[in-house]
């Protein structure tokens, strides 16, 4: 694979898209199965794409992207790993491959357990594998002690049944990628509106004048949004883009489906205005906005024109406003064009839009929900929103685009570590077990607990803990200190060779394959970005008969360590129908849940900001009336110059698992170990393009964090801000480093000093 560093000039999409697809499906050694799985992908009767959470189109054709295609045909491989391969590869030796080996060896085909003394993983029981698990849960002192960690990949009935699990044991500890995520959005958007998830549908983009899309990447990330702003754009929406990296999903698209635009050289230009903050600016840039919004309205109603608020929408539904203003009159330009990185002009473009557009939407990922002050910037986004109205009316609205295909899906079904007293009440009702009430640990307090010996056995529910969280090392020495930990994974990871004690790797069945159980074959249900629950049936064959589903996992274990009193777990695990009928009992918005599954596209769970019906203490959607952060990070440290870093994904990677070693849309090819820089500032640190270097993050607890063996490569990046490759950096990211309230890893935000390495040799 020869490594270069080459300008893509095609819009995003595109024959290299085309091409990209084509190669994975090719290469994935059942190109047949896998063509077959990509045209069931999003349809009526098929399966959810594993890829993202943004919503389907009801009546396209197909619907699928090139990085669901590649998700689609990674699950798909006919590569296993069996007892022979762990026989062969000690987990000492496996520890130094890299996440990319890992994974591409293929399908963990049957249960695993290791005894750390071994180093070696051996084939278990599924039978033994629960025995184990059971003695371990029954001999706890205390049930929260265990920790059970969700990625949100698992469907509704899987999470479901593992929270039921883990309350039937005792706990609330539901550590969860969620934490890593979009924990910010959640908690602002409860606090502000009542309803911690989005108020917009998928129709509301064809609707909106103007579409505000802060801190995302949807041409790698999300790809199906493109299609949404591609749209828009067409007819004549104004698309602005707050994005501290130039990504050229956000400039320019040609729709892969699209066989018009495919063969003329057409591309349609995605963002009408382009502004690239300085990481952590977004929230200065919003008050930019809501300061000249504000200024305008006065001026207006001076002149005797119509004001530019919606005051009947704001006395009517909001509170806060007057104290607000205050802290926005109070906010000098100065800070807001130092915090942001932009200019007052640049901000007044912005402004200009949000201001003449009748239906505005804002849309925000990990751009936004990775700092220190995420809550504090939602929140300012929603207060831009409430000045004109612009919640709950179609084509406006609020919209966090998720991350995992089914992460929305798992909270909504009570994968919480802070579950409210009414869901609780619910579950001891209907089920006649006593429930835990103590709030449980999020994912860092979980990395922490476990630290200080203080929790002893932790689940996965999928995912890849030592990889996707912070402080690699910690985390490590963290697992490592579990009397036992136990992986539902799909393909061998790192968290697997992080073990504790004992440990057991469970293999499940992929979303994409046939799951049949005692009562027939099986479906199970997911939410999408946009509050749509509906169906989703696997038609690939399974890799191997030991895998099983995750419900049955879950069933299994519970019914090992709680028997099958009250719950008849096992029952559950031979038809799904039943976890649904017990979901339609104990969840609000899921009566007659089987029934109205019967719905071609599934329901909409509804959303009650989007109705106006406020839920939060005030039963009003509140203005917060924060000030700015009095600084983001310092710009030096010691005399030696501090860089801001953001860690982010490549085009070829889903979070911890890497597809390939191209960055194609950043022109990157054949490697991850690069650092993005200003051309400034790479001559002002007197390092030159291709240089080797280390970086040192800086935290107050004297502990030295360091990755060596980035090459510097010039990027249109704000100097002072640089950025590089997921889960690469994440040893740089110090575990305490956390956004107020919402406790997620500032993953957008750390402070690096940036050194030239002395030799060459990668270390
Ligand atoms: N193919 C693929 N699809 C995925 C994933 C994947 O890894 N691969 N992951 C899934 C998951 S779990 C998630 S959460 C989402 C992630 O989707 P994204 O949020 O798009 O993911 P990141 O790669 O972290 O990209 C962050 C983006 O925000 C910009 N940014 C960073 N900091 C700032 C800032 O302070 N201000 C502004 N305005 N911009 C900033 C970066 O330049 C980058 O474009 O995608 C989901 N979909
Ligand atoms: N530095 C830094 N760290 C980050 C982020 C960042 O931007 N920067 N982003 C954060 C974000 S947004 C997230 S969501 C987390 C992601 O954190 P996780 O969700 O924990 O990580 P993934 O890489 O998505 O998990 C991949 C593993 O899931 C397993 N898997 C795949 N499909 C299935 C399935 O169907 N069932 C089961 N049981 N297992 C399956 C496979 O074994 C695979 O190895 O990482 C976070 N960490
Ligand atoms: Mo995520």
């Amino acid at each position: 694979m020869s490594k270069k560093i080459k300008a893509y000039n095609g819009a995003a999409g595109g024959w290299g898209a085309l091409a990209s697809t084509t190669r994975f499906v090719l290469g994935s050694k059942q190109p047949a199965a896998n063509l077959r799985n990509l045209l069931r992908a999003n349809q009526v009767k098929g399966f959810d794409c594993p890829g993202c959470a943004w919503g389907d189109e009801q009546g396209k054709h197909f619907s699928f992207c090139e990085n669901g295609a590649k998700a689609i045909s990674w699950e798909a491989t006919s590569r296993r790993v069996t007892p022979a391969f762990f026989k062969q590869h000690a987990v000492s030796q496996l520890r130094r491959q890299s996440d990319y080996f890992l994974e591409y060896q293929g399908r963990i085909e049957q249960p695993m357990y290791l005894n750390r003394d071994s180093d070696h993983y051996e084939p278990i029981s599924w039978d033994d594998a629960f025995a184990l698990i059971a003695r371990h849960l029954n001999g706890l002192d205390h049930p929260d002690r265990l920790e059970l960690y969700t990625s949100g990949r698992a469907s509704n009935e899987a999470a479901y049944l593992y929270q039921l699990f883990g309350r039937a044991v005792g706990t609330n500890n539901f550590p969860d990628c969620s934490n890593l995520c979009h924990e910010a959005s959640g908690v602002a958007l409860t606090r502000a509106i009542g309803v911690g998830k989005g108020t917009v549908t998928l129709q509301d983009f064809e609707r909106a004048d103007a579409i505000f899309a802060f801190g995302q990447n949807p041409g790698t990330n999300h790809p199906r949004m493109l299609h949404s702003l591609r749209h828009a754009a067409r007819r004549g929406a104004a698309i602005v883009t707050f994005n501290n990296l130039k990504e050229r999903g956000l400039e320019r698209f040609a729709d892969p489906q699209s066989p018009l635009e495919m063969l003329t050289p057409k591309d349609s230009r995605i963002s009408s205005l382009y502004l690239s903050p300085r990481l952590g600016g977004d929230m200065a840039a919003v008050r930019g906005m809501a300061k000249l919004v504000l200024e305008w309205d006065a001026a207006a109603l001076q002149r005797g024109e119509p004001g530019l608020l919606d005051r009947d929408f704001i006395a009517e539904h909001t509170q806060g406003l007057d104290d607000y203003m205050a802290v926005v009159a109070a906010t000098p330009w100065q800070q807001i064009e130092q915090q942001s990185g932009l200019r007052r002009e640049q901000i007044r473009q912005a402004a200009e839009v949000y201001a003449s557009a009748e239906r505005v939407i804002c849309t925000w990922a990990m751009g936004i929900t990775q700092h220190k002050h995420s809550v504090a910037t939602i929140r300012e986004m929603v207060n831009l929103q409430l000045l004109r109205g612009q919640i709950g009316k179609p084509g406006a609205g609020l919209c966090p685009v998720r991350g995992h295909s089914n992460v929305q899906g798992n909270r909504t079904v009570g994968i919480n570590e802070q579950p409210d007293a009414a869901f609780l009440d619910r579950l001891e009702r209907h089920f006649h077990i006593p429930m835990p009430r103590r709030p449980g640990h999020n994912a860092v307090a979980a990395i922490q607990a476990m630290l200080d010996g203080r929790s002893r056995v932790f689940i996965a529910l999928g995912g890849n803990i030592a990889a996707a969280a912070p402080d690699s090392h910690v985390t490590a020495e963290a697992l490592a200190n579990c009397e036992l930990t136990v992986q539902i994974s799909t393909k061998l990871n790192r968290s697997h060779l992080m073990a504790g004690k004992e440990a057991l790797i469970l293999p499940c069945l992929g979303r994409t394959e046939t799951d049949v159980q005692a009562s027939g074959p099986q479906f199970v249900t997911v939410e999408d970005s946009f509050s749509m629950v509906h169906a989703s049936q696997g038609v690939g064959k399974p890799n191997s008969p030991h895998q099983r589903s995750e419900t049955a996992i879950i069933a299994g274990m519970a019914q090992a360590t709680l028997g099958s009193k009250p719950v008849d777990w096992l029952a559950l695990a031979d038809d799904y129908h039943r976890i649904r009928d017990h979901m339609a009992a104990t969840l609000p918005g899921f009566e007659r849940f089987n029934e109205r599954l019967q719905q071609p596209g599934g329901f909409y769970l509804g959303n009650s900001a989007a109705e106006h019906h406020w839920r939060t203490a005030t039963g009003k959607a509140g203005f917060a009336a924060e000030p700015l952060p009095e600084a983001l990070l310092p710009a030096e440290a010691n005399g030696e110059p501090v860089s801001v870093l953001q860690t982010l994904r490549s085009h070829d990677q889903y979070n911890t698992t890497i597809y390939g070693m191209d960055d194609r849309y950043r022109g990157v090819y054949g490697q991850r170990m690069v650092l993005f820089m200003h051309p400034d500032e790479i001559d002002r640190r007197g390092l030159n393009e291709g240089d080797l270097v280390e970086m040192i993050s800086l935290w107050h607890d004297g502990k030295e964090r360091k990755v060596a063996g980035f090459r510097v490569v010039a990027y249109d990046i704000p100097a002072g801000n640089v950025a590089a490759y997921y889960p690469e950096t994440n040893p740089l990211v110090p575990l305490h480093s956390t956004g107020d309230d919402s406790h997620t890893p500032t993953s957008k935000s750390v402070a690096v000093l940036i050194r030239k390495q002395a030799s060459p040799r990668i270390l």
